[in-house]
């Protein structure tokens, strides 16, 4: 379950019953709330619009290991809702993905003036148990249920215990090109010792 409390927010001590929208779970035990962030206004319609991550969601048949997802929702939005109305919802490529353990917005990576958006799934194992993997997506992303291999792009894990899509997150434009770029975090990263871990860098890239 999300909240949303709406700006400007007076002094005093508030209660989530007094909130001005909530986006609940859409059934049992999906996780969500685990993550939320703004992302901009990703469709360019003069709202901002926000992702909640569901790592915990399941939708592959005959399994019992999540596979989680990421709920888009456009604004505006007040009152309380389903995230099963949601304007998007990316599920996780494969059962234990657990995508949407962090959603973040992403600025402007491929410089067409939308914001783009990420979503880690920090136990995602195509390049080994684990490894994790962050997808961006373009803004405007695709609207309806889809699942993460439909992202613009996938950022996989080094190695095994990689665990890349923890607090991924966005670093503004750090080459100075004009384009936001994105870092990665890769806590269990042993580039230089058992879990030294590290923070990777890429720059945005123009069409
Ligand atoms: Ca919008
Ligand atoms: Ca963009
Ligand atoms: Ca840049």
């Amino acid at each position: 379950m999300t909240y949303l409390v709406r700006g400007p927010l007076v002094p005093g001590n508030w209660s989530l019953g007094s909130a001005d929208a909530s986006f609940r779970g859409e059934g049992y035990e999906t996780g969500a709330g685990s993550s939320v962030a703004g992302v901009g206004d990703v469709n360019a319609d003069g709202y901002d619009d926000v992702v909640v991550g569901a790592p915990s969601f399941l939708d592959i048949p005959d399994e019992e290991r999540p596979n989680g997802a990421a709920y888009l929702l456009y604004g505006p939005r007040a009152g309380s809702q389903s995230l099963g109305d949601a304007t998007a919802r990316w599920s996780g490529e494969a059962a234990t993905d657990t995508a949407g353990d962090i959603v973040a917005p992403a600025g402007d990576v491929n410089g067409d003036g939308q914001p783009d958006v990420l979503v880690g799934a920090t136990d995602e194992d195509s390049n080994g148990f684990s490894a994790g993997a962050v997808y961006v997506l373009f803004g405007p992303p695709p609207e309806g249920e889809s699942d993460l291999s439909l992202a613009d792009a996938k950022i996989v894990g080094k190695h095994a215990l990689n665990e890349v899509g923890d607090h991924v997150g966005p670093v503004g434009d750090l080459n100075g090109d004009g384009l936001d770029d994105i870092a990665i975090p890769a806590i269990g990263d042993s580039t230089v010792a058992e879990w030294s871990g590290a923070v990777y860098v890429f720059f945005g890239r123009g069409p």
